[in-house]
């Protein structure tokens, strides 16, 4: 009898607030993990704005959070050894571990084990947080339930600010269906920081809707909202025929008061949140959306409702948006973070930064060298903030609110690449764009994750980190998702980091908002644009006048004939990577090695016509 024991191990109150839902599926959950974790406390979070204040609170008591200078800022201090997602223990459980490539995979029966052992009495004399959530709009048809439980009030408070709340959804809705959560920072040490990090795992339960977080704080493994749901929700996607992507969503504002909306995937750190905080446009997500065919439509929305993002680098000029948020009293909360006399301070953001203080290190000072005798620099790279979106003055919060999503006008892939993409270019259609630019990502590897960085890196639709499905199930889902819609998306890859001869960058961080001008009027047809072997690029007249009207600037023959040449030999070599990939899959969708096929094929006509580097206006 779970509401028995429920009121056993609950206060009148807080079990008057478990009571109101009526899920006996709710209850069995809840009860379980109190019984495992063994709390000394448990506190249900209702959509109250006392409840919030509560965990707010809370966190402050427990010391996960600091009180900064700027009234509703805080910080917070990942552990030194637990400042990014842990990939080598993260596991998509499968009842027979079969070989799911790029993925880490455990026997389902193991790993439960694993975890729950590990989770057994571990919250003791602690406080257990249950939180409820939608992610996607409430009582929308994107809306997928979640309950999160923690034992750590900085998660809670980071999630309030990021998701939807939604315990009035569980109260109306008797017997609700919902992803499930558990979360334990584990035993800290004395900066409240977890501490048994060799014990560190992060499982994944498809069968169960259940993800589990154990012995860590970092967000991007224990918030159970974002990154372990997504791998529940690219499952769930696959099952029913939609897609669940690791994308921002934006709106470009076009000629005379038109938007066109866009969703964009590239791994971390390549550019993705600056480009949906571009300067004058419209921010919806900056993380992970939904897409749904709807009356052979794709709308899209955000998953989310606030921002986990990285703050090294924000300044004044270049993210006025982010950086006036950061500069006001709102409810933020920093973490790992160079913290002096109250104030934060990060790498590159423009501003003198003191040579002492605290950060994810402890105390620090400048030249401070780690354990492995690396300097360690004021703030980690992987530093980050967390926000609501509604502090944001370029939130469409229309667009972010609506129930039926946004019409998706366009897709966006991106990476990290130095040699061989332009910095723009147009798929022919859906099935080209899926495979040549989505599935065909590689990019040069990054601080978001534990491991060495510079590494080109194969990563389909940026969403390898957290593939929790076969790739050529995933993929052939992709396909057949475009084949139902009347008017699929277009599809576009962009390159903000090629570089020339002699290894300059050959682009300047605003020329994004130029692509994105562009790819607004390809959507609506009022640009024409040239055909070369790997898809559409603009024309150097269109892009001229874009460079002139929106950022003032010349734009000169000469730049376009440097960015825009076809690298033939790159792009040949790019493909033998690629098919490689994908010849030592099993069941990949054949369209995948046509597409690659023709597009070598293309390629090499071209070059026996041209040679191995094409100006652009040899195809006009
Ligand atoms: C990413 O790395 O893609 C992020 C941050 O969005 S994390 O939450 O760590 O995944
Ligand atoms: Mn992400």
């Amino acid at each position: 009898m779970p509401l028995k024991y429920l009121k056993e191990r609950l206060d009148e109150e807080q079990f008057k607030k478990i009571e109101k839902i009526k899920n006996e599926e709710l209850y069995n959950f809840i009860e379980r993990y109190i019984e495992v974790c063994n709390p000394s406390k448990v506190f249900i979070v209702t959509d109250s704005e006392d409840d919030e204040l509560y965990v707010r609170n809370r966190a402050i008591i427990y010391q996960e959070e600091r009180l900064l200078n700027t009234p509703g800022h805080t910080v917070h201090f990942d552990n030194y050894y637990d400042q990014a997602r842990d990939k080598e223990h993260t596991f998509v459980l499968t009842p027979t571990c079969e070989e799911l490539p790029y993925i880490r995979t455990k026997k389902r029966d193991e790993g439960l084990k694993e975890i729950h052992d590990l989770l057994i009495d571990i919250m003791e004399g602690k406080e257990m947080f249950i939180l409820f959530f939608s992610l996607g709009p409430k009582n929308s048809e994107f809306m997928v339930p979640a309950v999160q439980i923690t034992d750590s009030a900085y998660i809670a408070h980071s999630e309030l600010m990021l998701y939807r709340k939604a315990y009035g959804v569980f109260v109306e809705n008797p017997d609700l269906e919902f992803l499930k959560f558990v979360h334990s920072e584990g035993e800290l040490d004395e900066r409240k920081t977890s501490k048994n990090l060799d014990k560190r795992r992060i499982m994944i339960d498809l069968m169960g809707n259940t993800a589990y977080a154990v012995n860590t704080q970092y967000a991007g493994n224990t918030i159970g909202l974002k990154k372990p749901a997504f791998r529940l929700t690219i499952n769930k996607a696959l099952e029913e025929g939609w897609l669940s992507e690791h994308m921002f969503l934006m709106g470009v504002n076009g000629p005379n008061g038109r938007v066109s909306y866009f969703t964009g995937a590239f791994p971390s750190m390549c550019g993705k949140t600056s480009t949906c905080m571009i300067v004058g446009e419209r921010l919806v997500g900056d993380d992970l959306s939904f897409i749904k065919d709807i009356n052979g439509e794709a709308r899209a929305v955000n998953v989310e409702y606030g921002v986990f993002g990285i703050i090294q680098g924000v300044n004044k000029d270049d993210d006025p948006y982010i950086w006036n948020v950061l500069h006001s009293p709102h409810e933020i909360i920093f973490s790992n973070v160079l913290v002096h006399e109250g104030k934060p301070y990060w790498n590159d953001m423009g501003e003198e930064i003191p040579c002492e203080g605290e950060n994810h290190s402890g105390r620090w000072w400048c030249g401070k060298k780690d354990r492995e005798g690396n300097e360690i620099p004021p703030s980690h790279k992987n530093a980050r903030f967390t926000a609501r979106l509604k502090y944001f003055p370029n939130l469409d919060a229309e667009a972010l609110d609506a129930k039926e999503g946004v019409k998706l006008s366009g897709i966006i892939y991106g990476g990290r690449d130095s040699d061989t993409w332009p910095p723009v270019c147009e798929a022919f259609n859906w099935q080209h764009g899926v495979v040549t630019k989505g599935a065909s990502i590689e990019s040069e590897t990054t601080a978001a994750t534990l491991g060495k960085e510079g590494v080109r890196k194969y990563n389909i639709m940026s969403i390898l980190d957290f593939l929790s499905v076969h790739i050529g199930d995933y993929l052939e889902n992709y396909l057949k998702f475009g084949k139902k819609l009347k008017n699929p998306p277009k599809i576009f890859a962009v390159n903000y980091f090629l570089r020339g001869e002699k290894g300059e960058w050959l682009n300047s961080k605003l020329d994004k908002k130029i692509w994105l001008k562009w790819m607004d009027l390809r959507v609506h047809g009022e640009v024409d644009a040239i055909e070369t072997p790997i898809g559409y690029l603009p024309k150097y007249e269109d892009l001229a006048r874009l460079f002139k009207e929106v950022l003032n600037r010349e734009y000169s023959k000469e730049d376009y004939e440097k960015q825009f040449t076809i690298r033939v030999p790159k792009l040949l070599e790019k493909i033998e990577r690629i098919r490689k990939i994908y010849e030592d899959i099993a069941f990949v969708p054949k369209e995948v090695f046509k597409e690659l096929d023709e597009e070598e094929k293309r390629l090499k006509e071209a070059k026996k016509k041209y040679g191995d580097y094409i100006s652009p206006f040899k195809f006009y």
